[in-house]
């Protein structure tokens, strides 16, 4: 997008107080200035990973690297006898082909922003029964969150596929090549357990992690080696993961796996409907160094979507996502790790806001 209309557009933002505001009809790529963001969009036709966000900075400083969305595996549960039961896995991929329009849409890519604080980025997709809203939401506090929303089904009590009435989850997997301060950085896990007891790990290698049973919560920070200016990502409405067993077999196994970048696997989704989140040697190989070097972050979502006679007749947004905050200064001090801890707690509470029971709604509202 040029200066000039980026310009016209902040005034045309600034002169119009309305509570959701749309914005000019955004192309299929482009770029945007917004509070102390700056970034591009794409939608990522080649390899069918949904709408990407590109060269992502928060006041000048280079963030995230690219950020995609190449798949959303969905499984419907069956008699629960195996994995094979009931419908899919599914391997939902979103892209031009099945990018639909909502009322009032002009343009592929949907540009909105909520209280003059959150710039809203989304495309609409319809695949199988479903309809699916995949956003961006860059806040002016300094958050970014990928959403997805999904709401309909795909599946019926006899597996037929143009019909209704199993529990079924989604799991949507985002692709974060994360650059925080150049593409030399170093990502560590924070458990806190349930006796708030906290255990921080620096990840040497390639590596899966994914919330226990007895966490209270799970996070991630990734930072240039010695800097104190940091990533925060977290996903606190995210369901734990499929176990192992009756009903749901592993599909979906971990929340997040930490990858070495390599251009070969900047792809569309490769894998099978039983396979996720290669590119990570086998357990009894060591996985390729990770620490201080360039990095892809995966983040894995969890939501449940059970089945219910009023929501077939009229079908309701379920969705999930994360909180990515960037954290330049630094709070305190975990002693033990000599690692830079982020947030004080009340500093979370003034930047978080509860948008998305808003945002929920007016995804259903015309856009104008
Ligand atoms: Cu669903």
């Amino acid at each position: 997008m040029r200066l000039i209309q980026i310009l016209l557009l902040c005034l045309w933002l600034v002169s119009i107080p309305v509570y959701a505001q749309l914005i000019p009809p955004l192309p299929s790529t482009g770029s945007m200035n917004w509070g102390n963001w700056s970034f591009e969009w794409e939608i990522g036709d080649e390899n069918k990973e949904g709408l990407v966000i590109k060269n992502v900075r928060w006041n000048g400083t280079k963030i995230l690297h690219k950020g995609s969305l190449p798949v959303i595996r969905v499984k419907y549960r069956g008699d629960s006898s195996s994995l094979g039961d009931g419908c899919g896995p599914y391997r939902d991929r979103i892209h031009e082909g099945n990018i639909s329009f909502l009322p009032g849409q002009l343009t592929p890519v949907i540009g909105r922003v909520f209280d003059d604080q959150i710039f809203e980025i989304a495309i609409f997709a319809e695949i199988g029964g479903y309809d699916i809203y995949q956003a961006w939401y860059f806040h002016k506090s300094g958050r970014l969150e990928p959403v997805v929303y999904s709401s309909g089904w795909s599946c019926d009590k006899d597996g037929n596929e143009d019909g209704h009435g199993l529990d079924h989850k989604h799991h949507p997997y985002w692709r974060l090549d994360f650059d925080v301060e150049g593409n030399s950085n170093e990502v560590w896990r924070i458990r806190t357990k349930n006796n708030n007891s906290v255990e921080v790990f620096k990840y040497p290698e390639e590596w899966n992690s994914w919330k226990l049973a007895d966490d209270k919560s799970i996070a991630w920070t990734i930072n240039k080696p010695g800097s104190n200016s940091h990533v925060l990502i977290r996903a606190p409405s995210n369901e734990l993961r499929d176990e192992g067993g009756s009903p749901w077999f592993h599909f979906s196994s971990k929340d997040m796996g930490v990858r070495r970048y390599h251009s070969s696997e900047d792809e569309g989704w490769i894998f099978d409907w039983d396979e996720h989140l290669g590119y990570k040697n086998p357990e009894w190989l060591p996985g390729e160094d990770v620490n201080g070097k360039d990095i892809v972050f995966w983040a894995v979502g969890h939501l449940s979507h059970q089945w219910t006679q009023a929501d077939e007749d009229n079908p309701e947004w379920h969705s999930t996502g994360l909180t990515i905050d960037v954290v330049s200064r630094t709070a305190e001090i975990l002693q033990l790790t000599q690692m830079p801890l982020h947030y004080t707690e009340r500093e979370l509470k003034r930047r978080s806001n509860n948008i998305h029971a808003k945002i929920l709604q007016l995804i259903q509202m015309p856009l104008r």
